[in-house]
């Protein structure tokens, strides 16, 4: 049996990451986060052409992830609550950093650091089951996988606020509604099979641009209008050098579909 908290497939361009805990929830331990830290500085791995998107999900349907080790981490020092808040900070950046579009599917609970795991995908996908919150300060904890710096660019201050003040779990519906959830699947099945859908139709458009555009909204959330603008144009200038732009103008103009050279 592999003693790997990680559970990796891949078809045809889509690589599916499962965290794999169940006896705990899925919960973030140091050595889940140490293997996503692992797998996602490296080139992600793949049994056939190159990975075009990731699907992050959790293993069962009763959680997605419910939260970091609450085991490990009751008897941490500050130092090592310090690192430990490094890890998942660094796990969820590298997530945010790959120029590949990634997305959370949610089933069951998705607390704490699994909620903030989830906010480091492109966009999250949830069945009815699922439920989100930040119940950090009913633990004596704040949100330390960047839930005080993400939430509220997801559903806005007000709600981030309430939220992580309150530690309140919320349904599926409810986070469709404050916008943490693009869509609500009545299957686990129905919602993995719309996430492969929808990053086969992303595979299709050009990588570059898909790339570019995903560093440029990174870059841009939180900034001024003015910056955001200057590392849009940045990025925009970019594709005039690419492979990508010529093919896609060229076919739109001849009237055929483009093959995009992905340069
Ligand atoms: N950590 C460790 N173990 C967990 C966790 C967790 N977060 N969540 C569940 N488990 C374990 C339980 O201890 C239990 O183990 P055992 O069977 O050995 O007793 C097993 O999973 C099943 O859980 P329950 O029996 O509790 O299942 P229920 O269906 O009764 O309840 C809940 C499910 C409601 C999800 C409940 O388990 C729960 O409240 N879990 C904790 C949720 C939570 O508070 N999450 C936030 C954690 S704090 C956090 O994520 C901080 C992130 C930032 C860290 C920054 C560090 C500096």
């Amino acid at each position: 049996m592999s003693d790997k908290t990680l559970l990796l497939s891949d078809d045809d361009g889509v690589l599916t990451v499962t965290v794999n805990r169940p006896n705990a929830l899925n919960a973030l331990n140091e050595q889940v986060l140490t293997e996503l830290r692992t797998l996602l500085e490296g080139p992600l791995p793949s049994t056939g052409g190159a990975i075009r998107g990731v699907i992050l999900t959790g293993a069962g349907e009763r959680a997605f992830v419910a939260g970091a080790d609450i085991k490990e981490m009751s008897v941490m020092t500050p130092d090592e609550g310090e690192a430990f808040g490094a890890l998942g900070q660094r796990v969820t950046r590298l997530l945010e950093e790959l120029p590949v579009p990634v997305i959370a599917c949610v089933s069951g609970y998705a607390l704490g650091g699994g909620c903030e795991l989830a906010m480091a995908a492109d966009f999250i996908y949830a069945t009815g089951s699922a439920v989100f919150g930040q119940p950090e300060v009913s633990l004596g904890l704040i949100p330390g996988f960047g839930g005080c710096a993400r939430l509220h660019h997801r559903v806005g201050p007000g709600w981030a606020r309430e939220l992580i003040y309150t530690g309140r779990k919320i349904d599926a519906a409810e986070a469709r509604r404050i916008g943490l959830v693009n869509r609500v699947f009545d299957t686990r099945e129905e919602m993995l099979d719309s996430a492969a859908a929808t990053l086969a139709e992303i595979a299709t458009r050009s990588p570059v641009a898909v790339a570019l555009s995903k560093s440029a909204i990174d870059g841009s959330i939180g900034r001024p209008v003015t910056d955001a603008l200057a590392i849009e144009k940045a990025a925009f200038r970019r594709t005039f050098a690419t492979g990508d732009m010529r093919e896609g103008t060229a076919a739109f103009l001849a009237k055929r579909p483009p093959s995009f050279p992905g340069h």
